[in-house]
């Protein structure tokens, strides 16, 4: 069969600093092409519909999949599934992906019959099962794991057995040089391990992967890596080198292999403390860029958002970062109770250290535990406004002047690192770039004013809404621990929600002894 598997636009924040190629998407493609089908993979973060269209009405595939990570762009996928049962409606059309998985119900609600099925977690192993199904038998679609359709939910889905025995489709994609990370342009993206063990009350990496957490052996991951032709690479995993063993046996590996490459990764202060042999190996390697999500500045912050890590734990990994000599990144979540003042003291704050302060509003999530606990309070449930750009829930000041706020913050970002400023400061990695015909960096360092401005964000709140996300059902709302997870919960027992005193314990021992 002819599978076309499609990525959606990008969102506010990929339009300045990065854009990825779309590697989950990638593996869910090679999986389909292992099983001798024809594909291809469009990505729309760089064509346009436009280039959609085209390919549905000369290629003409059986079937189109859909990967949807990101909850801001179901509406966009809503609308060309029902394009493509318009313009060919013999097309099987399904979807998958992070966020699909957690609202997969109101996905095909939405769609009214124009999408087939949903298919929740991992798709390497239920999608071949389920074109197996398209092609010789329609009524087994219900028996394939993770599926959802109108009628009901099929099998509990499955996870992937090892991840050594997947490969990413990197050749489909038709414009590689687009994807890039600030300096890292062009730049790959490759996975060493998937899951995390922690349960940050705001985020939904745990609960879809069951809190699981699985590695690359080395020996697969530098064969890997040996085979992407970018020099930049951008490490998707949610906390790198959790088990700091696995980080330094790849990191020899590359040493020895003559692999040349710059790399930028995400991780968390403790897991930096507790393996600074291997960031510093790292650093001799290659590593460029490394993004802390530190959340917060205060303790209660940090409580709220059940990082289980101290200020103090935080501010010592930051200090050490430094002391690698690396550009540091971090995250700060906004809330909208924020006031003037308090957003004053992150400025000041931001201004006083060197690292590059991601500011990011606090949004509950379908698949998190304060899409439970704080979803009643929506403001609005238009999907595209959760971008973690936007205020949902209600904001203590009114809503032009906390954008006001939020955008003045941001703007210290673009003061000391974007622009003239980063301009100076990268002068030769500029014009190297551009004389190899890399415009992706450059083009970065002057769209801020074009993308974040409060005026606009004010007016993404009046656009028509066509789809509305819906809420957790009243009788959840004390949360079942288990109704969360999309990959059945695995790991060690004892990891219910639980805020105590010895649940944190145990999974700062967890954390050393992963
Ligand atoms: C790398 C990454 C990015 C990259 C984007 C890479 C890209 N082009 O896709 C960057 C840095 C740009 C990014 C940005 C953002 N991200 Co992001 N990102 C991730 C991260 C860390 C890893 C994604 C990844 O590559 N995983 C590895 C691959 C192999 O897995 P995968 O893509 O999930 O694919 C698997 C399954 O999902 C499924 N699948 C995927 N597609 C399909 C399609 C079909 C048909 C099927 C059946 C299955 C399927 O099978 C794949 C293989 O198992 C995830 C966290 C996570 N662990 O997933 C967050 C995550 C997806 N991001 C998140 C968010 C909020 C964002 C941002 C909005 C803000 C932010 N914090 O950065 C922006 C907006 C992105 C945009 N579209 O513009 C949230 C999503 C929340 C939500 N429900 O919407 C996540 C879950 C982080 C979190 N902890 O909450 N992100
Ligand atoms: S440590 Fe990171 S990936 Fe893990 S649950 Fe917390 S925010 Fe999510």
């Amino acid at each position: 069969m002819k599978f076309l598997a499609v990525h959606p636009s990008s969102l506010m924040y990929t339009k300045i600093y990065l854009r990825l190629e779309p590697l989950g998407l990638e593996l869910v493609a090679q999986a389909v092409r292992q099983e001798g089908h024809e594909v291809r993979i469009l990505d729309l973060q760089v064509e346009d519909h436009k280039a959609y269209l085209a390919c549905l009405n000369s290629w003409k595939p059986d079937v189109v999949a859909f990967s949807c990570n990101y909850l801001a762009n179901v509406p966009e996928i809503v609308d060309l599934a029902k394009l493509t049962k318009a313009t060919r409606s013999n097309t099987f059309v399904f979807v998958g992906g992070h966020s699909a998985s957690f609202v997969a119900r109101e996905f095909l609600e939405h769609a009214e019959g124009a999408i087939d099925c949903v298919l929740k977690g991992e798709g390497e192993v239920s999608v071949p099962i389920l074109l197996t199904a398209v092609e010789h038998d329609r009524k087994a679609i219900t028996k394939v794991p993770g599926v959802v359709t109108l009628d009901g939910e099929g099998p509990a889905a499955q996870f992937v057995e090892s991840l050594d025995n997947l490969r990413p489709a990197r050749d489909l994609l038709r414009h590689r040089r687009k994807y890039f990370i600030g300096v890292l342009d062009p730049c790959a993206s490759i996975e060493f391990a998937r899951g995390c063990p922690w349960d940050c009350s705001f985020c939904s990496a745990w609960t879809f992967y069951g809190r699981s957490y699985r590695m690359v052996s080395p020996e697969k991951a530098v064969d890997e890596l040996a085979q992407v032709q970018e020099p930049g690479i951008f490490l998707v995993d949610d906390v790198a080198f959790i088990q700091g063993k696995q980080g330094l046996e790849i990191g020899e590996a590359i040493a020895r292999r003559g692999i040349k490459k710059q790399y930028y990764l995400e991780t968390r202060g403790d897991v930096l403390l507790r393996n600074k042999e291997v960031f510093k190996f790292w650093k001799t390697i290659g590593l460029q860029y490394m993004f802390i999500g530190v959340e917060a500045i205060d303790e209660e912050g940090l409580r709220m958002h059940r990082k289980r890590i101290s200020l103090g734990k935080n501010f010592e990994a930051l200090e050490f970062a430094r002391s690698l000599g690396i550009t540091v990144a971090i995250n700060l979540i906004a809330d909208p109770d924020w006031d003037r003042k308090r957003f004053e003291v992150i400025r000041q704050w931001c201004l006083e250290i060197p690292e590059i302060v991601n500011i990011s509003v606090n949004t509950p999530y379908p698949g998190t535990e304060s899409w439970h606990t704080e979803s009643r309070k929506f403001q609005t449930r238009d999907y595209r406004l959760f971008d973690i750009q936007h205020a949902v829930l209600p904001t203590r000041l009114p809503l032009p002047e906390f954008y006001e706020e939020l955008v003045r913050t941001q703007q210290v970002l673009n003061k000391k690192h974007l622009g003239w400023a980063a301009l100076k400061s990268t002068a030769g990695l500029a014009a190297g770039h551009l004389l190899r015909g890399q415009t992706n960096f450059v083009k970065m360092l002057w769209k801020f004013n074009s993308v974040y401005n409060p005026k606009l964000q004010m007016a993404d709140h009046q656009r028509p809404v066509s789809y509305e996300m819906g809420l957790p059902p009243p009788a959840q709302e004390r949360i079942n621990s288990k109704s969360l997870y999309i990959l059945p919960p695995k790991g060690r027992q004892g990891r219910a929600i639980d805020d105590s005193t010895e649940q944190f314990v145990e999974i700062t021992r967890m954390g050393s002894s992963l």
